[in-house]
């Protein structure tokens, strides 16, 4: 059986256990929320000497990290990647979008927020700049989905999955603001609506 170590609180984290939960995958779950040294420990950091998860492991011994080269392991001939090669590549045009961007502004405004440990951040020349940026990159979002349902067209692919984490939390946990943009809050809907949704809070029993 696979192993999927994640962290309960982490955007990253909840997008693979969102596809694994769309796609009936099984897996062992380790949770690497912060305070617990997971990431830290000589065995974990001998699997992903980075020291982040989500982090997958075979039986095998074979491991893969990176939030979104997981999803794109696993979504492979789903239908959460588009058989059509141009199709694909605008799904990894959101994807890579999204950790040098959107995760770049939303997901690390909500972690200074949200994590004791970056506490002494919490100044308004760190937030702002944050929210600023934040701000601009889900308008971006909203803009494409005043022109289709989603991010990459008409089906909703890894993009989607992808992006959806962290948007989710955008207000509650980032403070930032989507009253102005009601495509983008219809397209969070959108993809609750899809079957076999699972919150940020879902864990595996
Ligand atoms: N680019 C990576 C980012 C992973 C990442 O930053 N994970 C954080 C939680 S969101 C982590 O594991 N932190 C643990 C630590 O720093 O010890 C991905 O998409 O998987």
């Amino acid at each position: 059986m696979l192993t999927l170590y994640s962290m309960p609180s982490s955007g990253n984290s909840h997008k693979v256990r969102l596809l694994f939960h769309k796609l009936g995958i099984e897996y062992r779950h380790i949770a690497a929320e912060y305070g617990s040294g997971i990431t830290r420990h000589p065995d974990f950091l001998s699997k992903n000497p980075h020291g982040r998860v989500p982090l997958v492991e075979w039986e095998d011994g074979r491991v893969l990290s990176e939030s979104n080269a997981i999803l794109c392991h696993f979504g492979e001939r789903t239908r959460f990647v588009p058989p059509d090669p141009f199709q694909r590549s605008k799904v990894l045009e959101w994807m890579f979008w999204e950790q040098n961007s959107h995760e770049a502004t939303v997901a690390v405004r909500a972690a200074i927020l949200n994590y004791s440990h970056r506490e002494a951040e919490r100044r308004s020349e760190v937030l702002d700049p944050l929210f600023d940026a934040g701000q601009r990159n889900l308008r971006r979002m909203n803009l494409q989905l005043e022109a289709t349902p989603f991010l990459a067209g008409d089906q909703i692919t890894l993009a989607d999955l992808c992006l959806y984490p962290y948007t989710a939390t955008a207000e509650s946990r980032g403070g930032f603001d989507l009253s102005e943009m009601p495509a983008l809050s219809a397209w969070l809907s959108r993809v609750e609506n899809d079957p076999d949704h699972i919150t940020l809070d879902w864990l595996p029993s």
